[in-house]
């Protein structure tokens, strides 16, 4: 791998990440000669547009590891190739060939085998789109340095729909995207260089991903508009070459708001014909078009209840106009009220989706798919599996999983979600008493639905590595993989994602492996433990600390927490009522607080903080544990990766570092805010005496101030003490001082301070008249002031401090950002708290 990362500085190529897992690099030349034995030439049984993409990607792949350009050739074979065609192509051509049962959809067979007389290779399946897919899965191998001769290797996917969902905008930006601008859309209309489109196509090809709705669910009614749809008939063109159907997600109320007519009653044969009108029109200009998906009843959208309608009503209205183009109507079961009472004790929002759609169970029409989020509220760090996966069996579903890490750290914290995600499809809902896992749930087999599969909400940008963090392209890669095959297991898919993205040296793609398989978790420690979800602020940018945000309020992700107790009593005895919605196996399980697992135990159940649980831990030093021990993990990562200094390109290792350190400093923030919060609430002291208590930290409030001033910080817990420093001196720096009073010797500093988004301050650190460190606070923080969101730590190695040395911190503020700053921590090198 060193030798690859000197070649591509040699070649003057950075590794951006744009090309992910499909960089194809060079293999050493000893791995390189495995393949000495492969054909010259790549031989398409046809020349249909998607043939095309495979064999141009065959050739491209080929010539990137091993450095050959293979001759392309159409039609009949007259020497040994790679043969690439569909199963119907293969008969004519090579009759005698035993061609393998099973070959349905997109399933595809590598094998190798005599075709007119010449030894090939052959990458065949029931369609174009299926021999794309096997031709991904050959350069994959020989990327892995995977045997390709002796192949005899047939796979089908788990289940048909395997659909990405973008939350774009049509002016730009992206809901929950944390990448850059939309690679679709900007200024109100399609991007005139669809380039990125395209790019983005192959990527999810790559992983067996064959449809993309492209907006936002809370749709923008334009994007019927009839000068719109050739624009986006541009962009099924550019999805085309590689299998992609275009996708969009459409409001039910446009008939109303944007159509002419006075009403948007699915029942109303006016608005039937308004839809079937439109997406006629959508079909001529798209003929390829997959379906729409629809976000109704939810978060303030209207939807078919203001008529006395119901979901099927409103589903079927739009499916039978896509019925006889085979298009699919994804409706979102994420339907609830966000105005619930708070003070009603029997109030859940969790049970929303299984009270409304369970009654229509039967009621939907074929084409369509009722897309469930994985767990009943919404995406948070860990939720049981929603129990509507069980509530349909005469229902086609989908799973819909999050990519886009809107909860779970937003591309700037690592946190591979394969782990939770395969939990939830492992979970066995048991059904009638019997093995019914989610997995098979959602692929159809366990209720013989025609139709199933997997929703991933990826929400990608402009920006060149896709999601903004290299590690964060390891989600979209399992969820292809796993859409694909379920059964595959996380470290099987991490180590695949690491060998492509980083290459085979085996030291790579352990460390990476072990920083992703354990990131989730560590996510989990210090954010939200035993089943209280993400802590975060709810009510703004979901993704620093604010646990208060959860109550009092009616979007009902309550923990429920008072000085006594916390969690929600979700029994049926006592509580809402919500596990009730579940089999009664695993109502047995849940509805005991006895057998309910510890990490959901106050998802499920209301207990007082000096509860004992399995781990015979209580309650209240399990939160404080665990925040301790999943920041330590961060910290941890930094170290881990900094061992690959040289092992991976200098470009990516960089910016992986830079990432992990903002993640490992952040955690502290996220550590000390939910303990400082729950110590508050409880009166509870930590029995390891480490809340509330930080012998390095000097409180900036507390240090002799020149401009600064203090400033309570909201919510309190966003802030070292609830309060921080601000500069309020116009066209002015400030300053802080501290006399040093410890031992003489080499320290390490970290100065808390607050990044908003509105401003770049500059910080200058001296000790005594020199300078020791100085920066611009310039990231894009989803934040305007100083908070849980903004906290941010600079981390300064290696300072020779002596008793009586003044220590200043210099602020330079700038536009609306008063160079804030919370705590100073000063600890001898290596000894980091
Ligand atoms: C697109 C959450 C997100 C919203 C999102 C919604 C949904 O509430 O915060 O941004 O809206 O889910 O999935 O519809």
């Amino acid at each position: 791998m060193l030798a690859c990362a000197l070649c591509a500085a040699a070649t003057g190529q950075a590794e951006t990440g744009q090309d992910a897992w499909l960089r194809y690099a060079r293999l050493q030349p000893a791995a390189a000669e495995r393949y000495r034995a492969l054909p010259a030439t790549t031989l398409s049984l046809s020349n249909t547009i998607i043939l095309g993409t495979a064999q141009a990607e065959l050739v491209r792949g080929v010539k990137g590891m091993l450095g050959k350009t293979l001759r392309i050739a159409v039609g009949a074979p007259t020497e040994s190739a790679i043969v690439i065609g569909t199963v119907r192509q293969l008969r004519n051509i090579a009759p005698a060939l035993n061609i393998v049962e099973g070959l349905h959809g997109d399933a595809f067979w590598l094998t190798a085998g005599e075709v007119r007389g010449f030894h090939c290779i052959i990458i065949t399946g029931a369609t174009d789109r299926g021999v794309l897919y096997g031709v991904f899965a050959f350069l994959s191998r020989i990327a892995r340095q995977e045997n390709v001769f002796r192949l005899n290797e047939l796979q089908k996917p788990s289940a048909s729909i395997r659909w990405a969902n973008q939350w774009a905008n049509l002016d730009g930006t992206i809901e929950r995207g944390y990448a850059g601008r939309s690679i679709f859309f900007e200024n109100g209309n399609a991007r005139p260089d669809l380039t990125r489109v395209s790019e983005y196509a192959r990527l999810l090809a790559s992983v067996g991903i064959n449809g993309c709705s492209v907006n936002n669910v809370n749709a923008d009614p334009h994007i019927l508009d009839p000068d719109f749809i050739p624009q986006l008939a541009r962009i099924a063109e550019a999805f085309r070459p590689w299998g992609v159907q275009l996708g969009i997600a459409v409001d039910l109320s446009l008939p109303k708001t944007g159509g002419g007519l006075d009403t948007f009653d699915p029942l109303d044969i006016r608005v039937a014909n308004w839809w079937q009108k439109k997406f006629d029109e959508v079909y001529r200009a798209i003929p390829n078009f997959g379906g729409v998906v629809v976000k109704a009843d939810s978060e303030g959208r209207l939807g078919p209840s203001l008529y006395g309608r119901t979901p099927a009503d409103a589903a079927n209205v739009i499916a039978r106009t896509l019925k006889p183009h085979g298009g699919i109507v994804f409706y979102r079961a994420f339907v609830y009220n966000h105005h619930l009472d708070w003070t009603n004790l029997k109030n859940d929002r969790a049970k929303a989706a299984y009270d409304v759609f369970h009654p229509l169970d039967g009621k939907f029409d074929d084409n369509v798919i009722i897309q469930i989020k994985y767990g009943p509220i919404d995406f948070q760090v860990r939720e049981p599996v929603s129990p509507l996966f069980g509530g349909l069996p005469h229902t086609n579903t989908g799973i819909e999983l999050q990519i886009t890490q809107e909860y779970t750290g937003q591309q700037r914290h690592t946190c591979f979600l394969v782990p939770m995600w395969k939990e939830i499809l492992d979970f066995d809902l048991r059904v009638n008493g019997r093995s019914t896992d989610v997995k098979r749930i959602v692929a159809g087999e366990s209720f013989h639905r025609p139709l199933g599969g997997y929703i991933g909400v990826v929400n990608v940008g402009l920006d060149q590595n896709w999601l903004g963090n290299h590690l964060a392209m390891a989600n979209l890669y399992g969820f292809g993989r796993l859409a694909w095959n379920p059964s595959l297991t996380a470290k099987a898919i991490v180590d695949e994602w690491t060998t492509l993205t980083f290459g085979n040296d085996p030291v790579v793609v352990q460390t990476i492996s072990r920083i992703q398989l354990a990131s989730w978790k560590a996510y989990e420690s210090y954010t939200g433990v035993l089943g209280l979800h993400t802590l975060t602020n709810i009510l703004g940018s979901h993704y620093g600390p604010a646990p208060e945000s959860q109550e009092h309020n009616g979007w009902g992700q309550w923990i429920r927490a008072d000085a006594h107790e916390v969690g929600i009593d979700r029994t049926v005895a006592t509580g809402t009522g919500f596990v009730g919605q579940y089999s009664s196996d695993v109502r047995n399980t849940c509805e005991s607080l006895a057998n309910t697992p510890d990490d959901l135990l106050l998802f499920f159940h209301h207990v007082p903080y000096t509860y004992k649980l399995h781990s015979g831990k209580t309650v209240i030093q399990t939160i404080y544990d665990s925040h301790y021990a999943g920041a330590d993990k961060t910290k941890q990562f930094v170290s881990q990766w900094k061992t690959l200094n040289g092992h991976v390109d200098d470009d990516r290792f960089q910016d992986v570092l830079a990432q992990l350190t903002y993640q490992s400093g952040h955690a502290i923030v996220w550590r000390d805010a939910i303990n400082d919060w729950f110590h508050k609430i409880s009166g509870i002291t930590d029995a390891n005496g480490r809340v509330g208590n930080h012998p390095h930290r000097i409180e900036a409030e507390s240090m002799e101030l020149q401009g600064y001033i203090p400033f309570d910080v909201t919510p309190w817990e966003g802030a070292s003490g609830g309060r921080a420093v601000v500069c309020v001196q116009i066209s002015q720096s400030c300053i802080a001082k501290y006399r040093f009073a410890g031992p003489k010797g080499w320290y390490d500093i970290d100065v808390e301070y607050f990044d908003q988004n509105n401003g770049v301050s500059k910080y200058q650190v001296f000790s005594g008249n020199q300078m020791v460190d100085e920066w611009l606070a310039d990231s894009s923080l989803p934040a305007t002031e100083p908070n849980g969101d903004s906290a941010t730590r600079r981390h300064i190695t290696g300072v020779a401090l002596r008793p009586g040395d003044v220590l200043r911190i210099e602020g330079f503020p700038d536009a609306a950002e008063a160079a804030p700053f919370d705590y100073v921590e000063i600890y001898p090198e290596r000894a980091r708290p």
